[in-house]
């Protein structure tokens, strides 16, 4: 038995989180099937029973041809025109939600909670060993923040695998879905609903494409001071998806980064983020990725993709460099702590190619996402570095840490303040 936490919007930007417990080697295709549901619509519900309800059909409905390779599933989601705005199912795809009766029971070595309308649980685990959890859930655990955080201690201090699903409810949707080793909420999967996917009426736009693993204070002045040297309408983060020069073994999962850079922009109106290449399943290149995301501009946009002028000396490697430049102009900022560039040779070079290259000097910050994350893993200070928000993400999802630990009580207690 596998669990896994998995989080997507729907294509009327409904975001839902997912916990589930599957058979052994049957994560991947779990996700491929809920990964459909990006195609659904979920609709406009009004009453908690009816997000209830819609979330079990269409849920059963992707997973209906794998239902025997699935023990437990539970989903959180937020519907923003809804009264109670969140709702939750749990339960096994076989049988029906099972989250419409309150109960503890005990059914193939696994012990199982369910309280309608504020959460549920599924333990590996034997009866008198999870004696403390039943316990706790029966009598105490009222779908509350608090009570959210005991249950998750509680089921991670037992050892085995589990999921945890709470409902949330009123205004802050703090849904969440959790394993032993992730937690995802349903405010946080909002974001991958509001993204701007369309940029016409946009004359001049920039184009910040980075690994941001993660994001910070120096790639955030930089974008900035480009908006407006170069009176930019906009500039899009473009987190990287599978690259052929990094070790994706080595990389935050592309969802978090679009995450992090998501809450990093989300004050400034003139920025945005795309989840362009970190929705990609091949190998994402810059020339092919400035190829798409033309068609969603008007044909006389004036685009110019971003970079550090350490970049420059590499960029004439990169694949299909010249279909590239012929696709945008370049903004080449000064990045501390980098030798500087001779400029008439690149501006020959682009120009040569009926391209052009602006330089552009930014205020010098020597930050680097290496150091945050050797800082971390170092238990050092990153204030300061990166926005607060940020590392509130970083600190919540354990992040750059050597050793991934247990979520103790005041870690979860973050999520949740973080989420309202
Ligand atoms: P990085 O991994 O260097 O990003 O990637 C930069 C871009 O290059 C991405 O869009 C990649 O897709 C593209 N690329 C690289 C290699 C091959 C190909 C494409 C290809 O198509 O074949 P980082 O997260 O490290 O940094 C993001 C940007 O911010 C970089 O341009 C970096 O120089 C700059 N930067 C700073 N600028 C000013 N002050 C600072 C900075 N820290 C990073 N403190």
């Amino acid at each position: 038995m596998e669990s896994f936490t998995y989080s997507l919007c729907t294509k009327d930007k409904v975001p839902i989180a997912v916990s589930c417990l599957c058979k052994d080697g049957k994560t991947t295709e779990c996700i491929e099937r809920l990964n459909s549901l990006k195609e659904y619509d979920f609709g406009e519900y009004k009453s908690e029973y009816t997000i209830d309800y819609r979330l079990h059909t269409i849920i059963d409905g992707c997973m209906s041809d794998i239902k025997e390779d699935i023990i437990c599933i539970g989903a959180s989601v937020g519907v923003d025109d809804a009264e109670g705005r969140t709702g939750g199912i749990f339960g096994s795809c076989n049988n029906g939600a099972s989250s419409a009766t309150e109960s503890v029971f005990f059914e193939n070595g696994m012990v199982f909670g369910v309280k309608p309308g504020k959460g549920a649980f599924a333990i590996e685990e034997e009866k008198e060993k999870a004696e403390n959890i039943i316990n706790f859930f029966a009598d105490e655990f009222d779908g509350s923040y608090e009570k959210s955080i005991t249950l998750y201690n509680k089921l991670c201090e037992n050892g085995n695998i589990f999921i945890l699903m709470t409902d949330g409810s009123g205004e802050g949707s703090y849904g969440i879905a959790a394993d032993r080793k992730n937690i995802v909420t349903v405010a946080e999967t909002a974001y991958k609903g509001i993204e701007r996917t369309d940029y016409k009426g946009f004359k001049r736009i920039g184009i910040m494409g980075g690994t941001f693993d993660p994001i910070h204070n120096g790639h955030l002045i930089a974008a900035q001071t480009v908006c407006d040297k170069l009176k930019l309408d906009i500039v899009v983060f473009m987190p990287t998806g599978n690259t052929s020069y990094k070790n994706k073994k080595f990389v935050t999962s592309g969802d978090m980064r679009f995450a992090m850079t998501s809450i990093a922009v989300e004050s400034n109106e003139r920025f945005s983020t795309s989840s362009m290449e970190t929705e990609f399943d091949g190998i994402s290149y810059t020339a092919d990725t400035m190829e798409k995301f033309r068609r969603f501009c008007d044909y006389d946009a004036e685009i110019y993709f971003i970079v550090g002028a350490d970049v420059l000396k590499d960029m004439t490697c990169w694949r299909n460099f010249r279909k590239l430049i012929s696709l945008c102009g370049f903004a080449a900022v000064t990045r501390p702590g980098y030798p500087s560039v001779d400029r008439n040779k690149y501006t020959e070079l682009f120009e040569n190619d009926g391209s052009e290259i602006k330089f552009i000097e930014v205020p010098a910050l020597d930050i680097s996402s290496s150091y945050i994350r050797k800082a971390v893993k170092d238990g050092l200070s990153v204030k300061y570095l990166l926005p607060d928000s940020v590392e509130e993400y970083i600190k919540v999802h354990h992040l750059y840490e050597d050793n991934k630990k247990a979520r103790n009580e005041s870690e979860l207690d973050r999520i949740l303040n973080l989420i309202n």
